[in-house]
């Protein structure tokens, strides 16, 4: 076994838990009831000893709500749940979210969906290229990323299209997967945005905030990813929300093309020791 940033639970007879940085993933949740206590106990799972989650739902009629408090109050120390009223979004949930990540004082944000189509395990690896960038991005367009077979080709052409045409030639977005909901940000990388400024209610909040991190000069990376289609549940790509995506996408690049990084050199308050993968 290789030596790891983020020593193991076992490792750590001691309980120096506390040394350990804080990594808080962040879980949006809409109709999620099949899938939130299997993906939360597989985060939990991971050998990282001091990881905690925050659930963000927002008034699932399917009572995932009810569900995230049973798990909380199952793992207080672990578990924080947000309850959003409407009106009801990604965009608007991350926000609430990575907010409360960040005065939970979070040295690690991980953003992930809940339905299995991004792989628990691959937290790790997100945190291992974390060593040498602000934020990191689960990019199914980068070499050795991959779609589930599942996917129809409309669906692979509108992802493509959102991602190698409309972001990338309107905003000239370096990430080839930018609307990927699977990232790492360091936390003065997403203090350095400064979420005030984000105003995408939906899905391409994604966008917004890598665009943004990219403008003020952030180290934005990819590593490849297999994204899965999600085996329970359902689906809460909606028309309104693609439409959202496509106007937004020319009002980011008026609002923030000229934004600068205010705290240059950020990142390198936080710890950076070399990790690589366990084998
Ligand atoms: N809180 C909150 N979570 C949401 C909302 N819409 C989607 N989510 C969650 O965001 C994540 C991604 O949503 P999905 O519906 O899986 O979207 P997708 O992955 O693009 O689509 P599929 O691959 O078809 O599942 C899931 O964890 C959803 O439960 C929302 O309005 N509010
Ligand atoms: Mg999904």
């Amino acid at each position: 076994m290789t030596e790891t940033k983020f020593p193991s639970p076992e490792a750590d007879q001691s309980g120096a838990q506390s040394d350990a940085p804080l990594v808080v993933v962040v879980l949006p949740t809409y109709n999620e009831a099949d899938n939130l206590p299997a993906i939360s106990a597989a985060l939990l799972a991971l050998s990282l000893p001091n990881l905690k989650i925050v659930v963000v739902d927002d008034a699932s009629p399917d009572g995932t709500g009810a569900i995230a408090d049973r798990l909380a109050s199952h793992n207080p120390d672990q578990i924080k749940v947000i309850h959003r009223e409407a009106p009801r979004g990604l965009g608007r949930a991350y926000q609430a979210g990575c907010r409360l990540a960040l005065e939970m004082d979070a040295q690690f944000i991980i953003q992930m969906d809940a339905d299995f189509s991004h792989s628990p395990d691959d937290v790790l690896r997100l945190l291992d290229a974390a060593s040498d960038a602000d934020v990191v991005i689960g990019s199914r367009y980068v070499e050795g990323g991959a779609l589930d077979r599942e996917w129809n080709w409309w669906r692979r052409f509108l992802s493509w299209w959102a991602n190698t045409v409309w972001t990338r030639t309107f905003l000239h977005i370096s990430a080839q997967d930018a609307t990927s909901g699977f990232k790492c940000w360091r936390r003065a990388a997403l203090e350095g945005i400064n979420l005030d400024r984000i105003r995408s209610n939906g899905y391409v909040f994604q966008v917004e905030t890598i665009y943004v991190a990219e403008q003020m000069g952030f180290r934005v990376i990819e590593i490849p990813i297999f994204f899965e289609d999600r085996h329970l549940g359902r689906s809460k790509m909606t028309f309104g929300v693609k439409l959202e995506a496509a106007w937004r996408v020319l009002e980011i690049r008026a609002r923030h093309r000229g934004v600068h990084r205010q705290v240059p050199g950020a990142s390198s308050n936080y710890p950076n020791q070399p990790r690589t993968e366990q084998s």
